[in-house]
């Protein structure tokens, strides 16, 4: 606090005379600064990475200023702050986003270039921070640059893990998991914090005492573990607020272990010291299907305590009174791997504050807001009984209490009707007793909300439905939106300056509405030359990358057609390979003269299989063994390949993106909540092919169906569908594609047999063979607009023009009004 005290204060404005300078000598000098002396080469010699590194400090203490005036104005002026709470932020890389917050892309590159270096070569050194594993993660990231750039007062809280998601490498066709240990090269985005750290207990025994009179818990833990703050700066853009994401990292606390010191077992203490960091040590690859591990469990509490240890010491600095808590604090579950934090805050008011049962529940409630990402049944997080009473003995106690207040009010309401009860208990009863932790986010969180209009409809009918109709007033919807800053205004930077040319101004990049103007130029020939144009550049990109990893040459005249997402057989990365086998299996058996007609396609896949599901794994040796036929097929030639790009992550995704013509969002209707990769499609011009599932029922509403390709069965249908499908024969152009991969003509005969059942024989869960018609129709509407250049040109600005809805600005500031309560803090400029 000593920077406060009045004489000294002046004296370091003196010495600290106002803030870094950004012009490009200023940048220049601060590179080289830190070349020499945080990376510690000469400034005569340095190579790209060293380059970056160096620029990577001066920005970072860029933001370093602005960090520090942002919390301070928000400690001043003491606004309900929003705490978002996720296991998993997939930042992807953080240099090229601040330079473009910051505002500063054209100074840096300038300063770069007298120094002889190329700035898009120094961004390209930047490994993606990959501490998530898909969409929830990603989404966390885009709201967190929303918040930022909108002035909320908020903060992110996660995992600082040493290793992110699992690297996918390719041998064979078949996918090989490697260790992502990210922090290798150092990360000069975080901050770390050492005297920023708590305590976290583990297992142990609940005592009573009295306290004051009255009887109390007491939590003996049988392990601690310290949590330890690495603070990683978010700027907002066209602003100076920047907020914090703090991860915590798990190290050892200095009581651990005492006994063995005593007993002169030092060597084994020390190594026992070690085994608390494991704690924080690898992201869990999601599989959408719960096991109960206690490592896992143990991780969401120990990031959960020291998030709320940290928050609620920040609202004490200010205030004396507890019950304010919830007019200060708004804590967001992002789904419910959180979740414990209901019972941990019930913990902390009760033990520790030593408040009533009423008082602390009263204060639970308004604090939690819900967010459920899935539909899926068996996504939903259970943790068996046994494995809370060993980890968090006092927090079952507390489970049971909070669902013994619950089922008595329920009582209250619907009378005996134990059935519902049961259904609707936090306790599932059965062999293995469970605690359901989506049951106990909505009982104790005062809003639950979907991700997507349609998502939320099946939270309240299929899901949640005893619970929307005891509390419908709690459910809510929120449409998932992605940041253009990162989705145009980053990774397509010649489309961004082409739309800023023809809308006269850059203010779309803070309020993305603005974007709508362009439907009026949409039939503009200029327009769409200039279109095409930037759309050849990002093509061209994207060949040169798929040349230099698969050897394959591409051509640029072909449709580039392109499905990137976590392979799950939900999202049916199957279905389109099996249309590309169909479309193949045409192009073999038609006259020489026909093949003129066929429109060229390129079609690109990627993503990760969870390293445990044999059948998502299968899928992507099967793209593989069939691009290897294609590929090599001289009858084909240009007119059809099929690429896999390995190692799907957040960069791969900026430049792929932009490079596309069509996208493919393809699920079985009712099963993806939202999908945001349609989103980021769509901002850069991107035509949709896709079913009415999730979000995309939205971008029909904004863009209209006539400018997307849209197909099967719809959420409605599927459930008769499937109690139909045994009666139901395949069509046969689906009989014979699968007959194809069963049959040995991609080889790998019997390692396709168990794939190809998931879809025959009256099995086919996903419905690929019912939808395969007009899946095949779809893509021939999209093969006949593909032609018509103008038509297409048209429709590709249609639909960046109706893009603005599904920013993350408009999601935040759903949220913000609806959800959290909370109003912009800017600081002042
Ligand atoms: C993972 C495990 C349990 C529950 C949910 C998930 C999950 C859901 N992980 N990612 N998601 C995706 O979240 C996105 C953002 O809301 C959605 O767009 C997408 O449909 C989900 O699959």
């Amino acid at each position: 606090k000593a920077g406060f005290l009045g004489g000294k204060n002046k004296r370091m404005f003196e010495l600290m005379d106002g803030f870094l300078k950004n012009d490009p000598v200023s940048l220049q000098k601060d590179i080289l600064h830190h070349v020499e002396y945080t990376v510690a080469r000469s400034r005569f010699s340095f190579d790209d990475f060293e380059a970056y590194q160096a620029l990577s400090h001066s920005v970072r203490d860029r933001l370093i200023e602005r960090w520090h005036d942002t919390q301070q104005h928000f400690k001043k002026k003491d606004p309900k702050r929003l705490y978002f709470l996720s296991l998993e932020f997939l930042m992807g890389r953080s240099l090229s986003n601040s330079v473009i917050n910051l505002g500063i892309k054209d100074q840096c590159a300038e300063a770069l270039s007298q120094l002889g270096f190329e700035y898009e070569v120094l961004v390209e050194q930047e490994g993606d921070a990959a501490l998530g594993n898909g969409g929830l993660a990603r989404l966390s990231a885009c709201q967190m640059d929303s918040l930022a750039t909108l002035d909320f007062p908020a903060w992110g809280y996660g995992l600082r893990y040493q290793y992110g998601l699992f690297r996918q490498i390719i041998i064979d066709g078949f996918q090989h998991e490697q260790p992502d240990y990210w922090l290798n090269f150092g990360n000069p985005w975080e901050i770390e914090r050492v005297h920023v750290s708590y305590p976290v207990k583990f297992y142990g025994t609940v005592e009573e005492e009295i306290v004051n009179g009255k009887k109390c818990k007491v939590w003996i833990p049988g392990e601690t573990v310290e949590a330890v703050a690495y603070d990683n700066p978010i700027p907002g853009y066209g602003t100076r607020n920047t907020i914090n994401l703090r991860l915590w990292a798990a190290k050892p606390s200095e009581g651990h272990d005492i006994e063995s010191y005593n007993t002169g077992d030092y060597i084994n203490a020390i190594v026992n010291r070690q085994k608390a960091e494991i704690i924080s040590n690898v992201l869990y690859p999601d599989d959408r299907s719960y096991q109960g591990k206690e490592l896992r469990l143990k991780q969401q509490y120990f990031f959960v305590s020291a998030s709320l240890q940290d928050i609620i010491r920040r609202f004490k600095d200010v205030h004396d009174n507890i019950d304010e808590f919830p007019d200060k604090v708004a804590l967001q579950l992002n789904d419910t791997h959180p979740s414990i934090s209901v019972v941990e805050l019930m913990r902390v008011l009760l033990d520790e504050e030593h408040l009533s049962w009423k008082k602390a529940w009263n204060i639970v409630k308004k604090v939690f807001t819900f967010t459920s990402h899935t539909v899926l049944p068996e996504a939903l997080e259970k943790v068996p009984v046994d494995l809370i009473e060993s980890v968090l003995p006092r927090h079952l106690q507390i489970i049971y209490d909070i669902n013994f207040a619950f089922m008595e009010e329920l009582k209250k309401k619907i009378g005996q009707d134990y059935v519902r009860m049961s259904r609707m208990s936090i306790v599932e009863e059965g062999a293995v007793k469970n605690i359901r932790v989506a049951n106990l986010s909505v009982v104790c969180s005062h809003t639950v909300n979907g991700v997507s209009k349609a998502h939320s409809k099946l939270l309240e009918t299929r899901v949640f439905t005893d619970f929307y109709e005891l509390w419908p007033e709690k459910f809510q919807y929120k449409t998932n939106g992605v940041t253009q800053r990162r989705w145009i205004v980053v990774s397509n930077p010649s489309l961004c300056a082409l739309i800023s040319k023809w809308l006269k101004t850059e203010s779309w990049i803070r309020n993305v509405d603005l974007l709508t103007s362009l439907r009026d130029h949409a039939s503009n020939p200029n327009l769409q030359h200039e279109w095409n144009m930037v759309k050849k550049i990002n093509k061209m990109r994207l060949a040169e990358y798929i040349e230099t990893m698969s050897g394959v040459k591409v051509s640029l005249d072909a449709m580039f057609d392109v499905q990137i997402k976590r392979i799950h057989e939900y999202k049916r990365q199957f279905l389109n390979i099996l249309g590309v086998i169909h479309r193949y299996d045409c192009i073999k058996n038609m006259e020489e003269s026909d093949r003129k007609k066929v429109v060229p396609r390129v079609c690109i896949i990627g993503g990760k299989a969870p390293p445990g599901y044999e059948i998502a794994k299968k899928i992507i040796k099967l793209c593989h063994a069939v691009a290897e036929i294609i590929n090599n097929d001289n009858d084909v030639g240009d007119l059809l390949k099929l690429i896999f790009i390995p190692d799907y992550n957040v960069s791969v995704a900026e430049l792929v993106i932009p490079g596309s013509d069509l996208s493919q969002h393809i699920s079985t209707a009712g099963h993806e909540a939202s999908g945001t990769g349609s989103m980021k499609f769509l901002m850069n011009g991107c035509l949709l092919l896709a079913t009415a599932d999730g979000s995309t029922n939205e971008i029909i509403e904004e863009i209209g169906a006539e400018n997307m390709f849209i197909f099967g069965a719809k959420i409605n249908e599927v459930p008769t569908l499937r109690e139909k499908k045994s009666a139901i024969k395949a069509p046969l152009q689906f009989a014979r594609v699968v007959r194809m991969v069963r049959d040995g003509h991609f080889g790998f005969k019997d390692y396709f047999k168990s794939l190809c059942d998931t879809v025959e024989n009256g099995k086919d869960f996903y419905l690929l063979g019912s939808d395969f018609t007009s899946y095949l129709e779809a893509q021939a509407e999209a093969d006949k607009a593909y032609v018509d250049k103008e038509k297409w040109s048209k429709m590709s600005i249609l639909c960046t023009a109706g893009s603005g809805r599904f920013s993350s600005d408009r999601t935040i500031e759903d949220y913000a009004e609806e959800t959290w309560g909370i109003q912009p803090c800017k600081l002042p400029s």
